[in-house]
């Protein structure tokens, strides 16, 4: 039997399913230090990760390793230059996750616009004792314009839903889209600065790659409205968090709505500090059945990719497909 390692604790059953094919090394414990995913990794034909970093020495450390198969469609964590050189295929877990991760960014542009957390951490510090007209005063969802950066998957269903606030949807993307889904999203193509100028709602949906880190920093805020908001569902290091906390406090933007961040699970300290933030621990494809879905979705991946199962040989979600076969 060929020997895999399940780097995190998953569905149980998911595991079980993994083990009528392989041999599992399941780490059910705290996360593993590099030395100690390289250690388990030393005799693996395969591992399921959920963003574990996986690059050239991870790599070295196992020489029989075929396939990583990563619970996440965002792939940042793997050295693809390390994969491809050592020809091991990634796989990932794109579109079971695109509707419930454009649900959360929703729901935390709409909290972060609304002042949803602020107010009611006021509520339970029993501050509340009279209506006040100027009381939480945020800024409109309905009627407004949202700016979307990164127009793939996700950034479709996430515009996709503005329809039914009436508002104006504009975009930036690497490349544009169809101009069949910009007519169906009636989503308008604009510069990064024409839409950071004109978007009274900023969504980040975009991939971390090394040349977009940072690229929305304090250059960026400068160009935003002062009562716009940003959110980010994409990764921690697209912004920088630190010039975000000072932006926040000088309410040089309106508000933020995080659920990813630089180095997670730590925060910046003066993220926490700063009140016209909603801060969430990285759970916008965070739903029973999304999750779910992701996990079969990688584990059906590895199963694959190791040659077994109903799909033998044609795992559905190949990052490197060139490798397939040459390892
Ligand atoms: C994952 C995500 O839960 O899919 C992604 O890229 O960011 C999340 O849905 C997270 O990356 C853990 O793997």
């Amino acid at each position: 039997m060929q020997k895999i390692l399940v780097a995190r604790p998953i569905f149980p059953d998911v595991v079980e399913r993994l083990k009528q094919y392989f041999e599992v090394d399941w780490n059910q414990g705290e996360a593993l230090s590099a030395a100690e995913l390289a250690a388990r990794l030393a005799d693996k034909d395969g591992a399921l990760t959920a963003g574990e970093p996986i690059g050239a020495a991870a790599i070295a450390s196992a020489p029989r390793l075929r396939v990583v198969s990563n619970m996440a469609v965002g792939f940042n964590n793997f050295d693809m230059a390390a994969f491809n050189a050592a020809n091991v295929l990634g796989t990932n877990t794109p579109d079971v996750l695109n509707e419930s991760t454009a649900d959360f960014g929703w729901a935390l542009m709409m909290a972060a616009a609304r002042r949803v957390t602020e107010s009611e951490h006021w509520l339970r510090a029993g501050k509340w004792q009279k209506w006040a007209y100027d009381s939480f005063l945020g800024t409109d969802i309905y009627g407004s314009t949202l700016g979307v950066i990164g127009m793939g998957r996700i950034g479709q269903a996430l515009a996709r839903r503005a329809r039914g606030f009436n508002m104006r949807v504009m975009y930036h993307n690497r490349s544009r889209v169809s101009p069949q889904i910009e007519a169906e999203l009636n989503a308008e193509y604009a510069s990064k600065e024409h839409l950071l100028r004109t978007a009274d709602h900023v969504v980040l949906v975009l991939p971390y790659t090394a040349e977009n880190h940072h690229t929305i920093g304090a250059a960026e805020f400068a160009l935003m409205k002062p009562s716009a908001t940003l959110t980010n569902i994409a990764r921690g290091g697209i912004v920088d968090d630190a010039a975000l906390a000072v932006a926040l406090r000088a309410k040089r933007i309106g508000a933020a709505g995080l659920d990813v961040f630089e180095g997670e699970p730590s925060v910046h300290p003066d993220l926490l500090t700063v009140s016209n933030v909603v801060l969430t621990p990285h759970i916008a494809s965070a739903t029973e059945a999304t999750r779910r879905a992701m996990a079969n979705l990688a584990a059906d991946n590895l199963i694959a990719a190791l040659g077994e199962g109903p799909q033998a040989g044609n795992p559905p979600n190949p990052i490197n497909p060139e490798v397939l076969g040459k390892a």
